[in-house]
């Protein structure tokens, strides 16, 4: 994809004007940031001409467009990926060589834009990029919000979080579009008006307070095809400007509370993964960009269209989770109340444009609003869902006549909550889950009912991730190595080419210059954490690595209590041979999600001790990467040996980082849980290490008892004394209080939780066993490096190309789009 834009000579000049022109500075006195900040604007102009050009080409086209409503967007760093997806990364990188700047060093000053806590947020980006790489006419829309994520910092093995104030040197990618903010209404009155010469019903809110949406649109760019698709995240703004009239008009504290919504409503993300917490604020959250959202795509629709019965024909608005359900409402309310439309002609095209995606079974994550914030907050919509309630009940009388226990468990309104997940479902034409084992355990188990009444919505997406960013951009040794051995970049948007390496299983020589590869990224990663752990890690031992949400179910601390025995074993067995390991963690916890942070505590305290013992001889490293983002994992997931999924079975939706491991060639050490089956199924059963319960036996256990962790403490002496240690002081200098929580988490039965909820101990024994056969493979070098080898080769399933052309085909139905990018681009040089 060739782009004047990018020659060299063409593309120093502008990277000079820029220093200049921004900071009156040359090349030689800007700072990196400075330095950041003018290639980024140059890269945006070249993103501009095709920006332009795509959305020329839709408006001759008129695709049908899917909307991605997403309280979440986790991009990571745009500069990078922007140069990859325009093909011009290398031109760049040896442009800026010559002007002595290293890109490597320029992308690192680029903070992450993280909008969203963990896979659900990713999930968005990826499929962002999917879309525009494969060339569909799509919009992500969310929030702007002011804080991120939290960025982590580790104290006294404590996690401390502050502040992510990502925007402070401004964001060079974004484009601020006021001229199509949408104002967005919250609380007062619904007054009933009756229009005798119509007799129609109006429905007029009163006495609310409103603010304005803001958009705020960064570029998404196609790889390698000039598609540029936009993000759509909402500021807001007050409408009243309460330095002027409404002082004058005694409006002052109408006008300060307008003033205060607007700054409080996108002030920060939640930092909870797979956790409702209920709070007002997050709710306004939801309906500021959902409603902002709407308003914009049925404005954009109405510019070139007359008939919005016709309006399926041209929009699916795609809920990520039930976080953004109130578009249900909201559309529903923009049909009846300003369109005019009947109930029945509103509610047809709804349920035709509308669409949900369900992430977890956790109940915790469950959302359900109390009815009374709910009404308050948004009384209109809340009129609504009352009306698409009581006639969803009359349906499901019609269907089980006397049979109300089934109206209890569907209905919308129930137990004075608003159950979203019901709304999002009755709502919409599609509910799909995240992998094939997800969206059998909603069919069987958590949707039952619904999918007994509505079996045509269910459907499977298994999850997926994008290679530019996770194997282009993040490993460009082995993506080069790939490029070579298959003789061809198609790769980049062909991930099933990969299966093209399979026979190189068979190579010694490619065998070793893969794993000299891995060792290379091994080093990376090792230079990483000695400068930012002060620990030294040799990359000769088997890089361990779990990285992602802390979250019990996810079980980091099976994983350090099987560390802690290890130890153990290495004490009391000196003469043992025992393969050099680096157990790699990194993994934020929810603010407020105690347990946690004490996993968090007791995996740094256990790096203390481990890592300071010379009598170990350095066989074992415990490392906690702080402020596991984006931008480190890409590093992470390059030079990672093992990639722990130890999930309790049936708790893990897919997964996604579990896949970019896969490709990165890291073989999965793992539970048949999420994506990890589908992973299984692709790379074969030899090349993964998988143990414990299933999934049946989880929930057979969880629905009929039977399980009796203490048991399990008395029987095995090995696991007596680590969990044993977490009271006895031998992780923390002597306190036996201060993992006594832990302790009784696995033991006892508390406030309503079964003891050892995620079957920890139960899996204990079969984990370590797995553990062995992983470094008994280790040990086979040629043998480890086929199936490192084999995991990037049957890694093709897991791109979100192919997840994004599912959706295309069994949901959204969108064509395809060709750009001609704007040929004369160089007239302006
Ligand atoms: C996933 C969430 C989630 N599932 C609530 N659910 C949130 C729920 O802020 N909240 O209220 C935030 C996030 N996140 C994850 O989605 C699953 O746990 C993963 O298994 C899955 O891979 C990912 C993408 O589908």
């Amino acid at each position: 994809m060739y782009n004047p834009r990018f020659d060299k000579k063409t593309f120093k000049k502008e990277v000079k004007n820029n220093v200049k022109s921004l900071y009156r500075k040359t090349v030689e006195e800007a700072t990196p940031q400075q330095l950041f900040q003018a290639v980024s604007f140059a890269v945006k102009e070249a993103i501009i001409d095709d920006w332009i050009a795509t959305q020329n080409q839709y408006k001759k086209d008129d695709p049908k467009i899917v909307y991605y409503m997403s309280m979440e967007f986790l991009m990571g760093r745009a500069l990078g990926n922007n140069l990859i997806n325009m093909t011009a990364y290398k031109e760049v990188q040896e442009a800026l060589d010559e002007m002595g700047i290293d890109l490597n060093a320029i992308e690192d000053e680029e903070p992450d834009a993280a909008l969203g806590n963990g896979g659900l947020g990713r999930l968005a980006a990826c499929f962002l990029d999917s879309l525009a790489s494969l060339g569909y006419a799509a919009y992500g829309c969310g929030i702007r919000y002011k804080y991120g994520m939290f960025k982590q910092k580790i104290e006294d093995g404590y996690q401390v979080e502050t502040p992510d104030n990502w925007l402070k040197d401004g964001n060079p990618f974004e484009l601020r579009r006021e001229e199509y903010a949408k104002e967005v209404r919250f609380g007062g009155n619904i007054r009933v008006e009756y229009d005798v010469t119509t007799g129609k019903t109006h429905f007029v809110q009163e006495n609310y307070e409103s603010v304005m949406a803001i958009p705020y649109d960064m570029p998404i760019v196609g790889y390698g095809n000039h598609v540029v698709n936009t993000l759509r995240i909402w500021d807001a703004k007050a409408i009243v400007d309460f330095q002027l009239e409404s002082f004058d008009r005694g409006d002052y504290h109408k006008a300060v509370e307008q003033e205060n919504l607007a700054k409080t409503i996108v002030e920060v993300l939640y930092p909870n993964d797979n956790h409702y917490a209920g709070k007002e604020l997050r709710l306004k959250q939801q309906y500021f960009f959902v409603s902002a959202s709407i308003q914009a795509a049925v404005a954009k629709y109405k510019k070139t269209h007359s008939d919005l019965h016709k309006l399926p024909e041209k929009v699916t608005f795609q809920m990520n989770d039930t976080h953004p359900t109130v578009a249900v409402a909201e559309l529903m309310r923009i049909l009846l109340d300003e369109e005019n439309m009947e109930w029945d002609e509103a509610w047809e095209i709804t349920t035709k444009t509308c669409a949900y995606t369900n992430h977890t079974i956790m109940s915790e994550a469950l959302e359900k609003w109390p009815i009374d914030l709910f009404s308050r907050l948004l009384p209109r919509v809340y009129q609504i869902i009352q009306e698409i309630d009581r006639r969803f009940v009359i349906k499901i009388r019609e269907m089980y006549p006397g049979n109300e226990e089934k109206v209890r468990k569907m209905a919308i309104l129930y137990n004075n909550q608003v159950r979203m997940a019901h709304l999002a479902i009755v709502g919409g034409f599609s509910v799909n889950g995240v992998a094939r084992l997800h969206t059998e355990i909603l069919k069987q188990q958590e949707l039952r009912d619904f999918y007994e009444m509505m079996p045509s919505k269910f459907n499977n997406k298994t999850n997926g991730i994008t290679q530019r960013r996770f194997l282009k951009h993040g490993n460009p040794l082995l993506a080069d190595w790939v490029t070579e051995k298959l003789g061809t970049e198609d790769w980049v948007t062909n991930l099933s080419l990969m299966e093209g390496l399979k026979p190189l299983a068979e190579d010694t020589k490619a065998l070793a210059e893969f794993m000299d590869i891995k060792y290379k990224n091994k080093e990376r990663l090792a230079k990483y954490i000695l400068e930012h752990n002060g620990v030294s890690v040799d990359p000769r031992s088997i890089f361990d690595v779990q990285v992602k949400r802390l979250h019990e179910y996810k079980r980091q601390l099976l994983n350090i209590l099987h560390v802690m025995y290890l130890y153990n074993q290495i004490k009391e067995h000196p003469e043992m041979s025992f393969y050099p390991r680096t157990f790699i963690f990194g993994a934020k916890a929810s603010a407020g999600y105690i347990r946690a942070k004490e996993i968090i505590k007791l995996i740094n305290s256990v790096a203390d001790v481990v890592n300071n013992d010379r009598s170990i001889n350095g066989k074992l490293k415990v490392v906690f990467i702080e402020d596991y983002r984006v931008s480190n994992a890409e590093i992470i997931f390059a030079a990672a040996d093992v990639s722990e999924q130890i999930s309790t079975a049936s708790k893990e939706a897919s997964g996604t980082g579990n896949m970019k491991f896969m490709l990165n060639g890291a073989p999965t050490l793992g539970t048949m849980d999420g994506a990890n089956v589908e992973i299984v199924e692709e790379v074969g059963i030899e090349n993964a290490f998988i143990f414990g319960l299933s999934s049946d036996e989880v929930i057979n256990y969880e629905n009929n008892g039977g399980y009796n962790p203490v048991e399990i403490y008395n029987n095995d002496p090995d696991i007596h004394r680590v969990v044993d240690q977490l009271i006895d002081g031998t992780y923390s200098n002597g306190d036996t209080e201060m993992y006594r929580d832990l302790y009784n988490s696995l033991l006892k039965a508390q406030g309503g939780a079964r003891a050892d909820m995620y079957f920890i101990l139960k899996d204990f024994r079969a984990y370590a066993d797995a553990q062995k056969r992983v470094e008994e493979a280790y040990k086979d070098t040629e043998g480890w490096a086929k199936k490192a080898l084999l995991n990037t080769a049957c890694c093709g399933k897991f791109t979100s190309d192919r997840t994004i052309q599912e959706y295309v085909d069994d949901i959204w139905h969108l064509d395809k789009v060709k750009v001609e990018p704007i040929i004369d681009q160089t007239s302006q040089y």
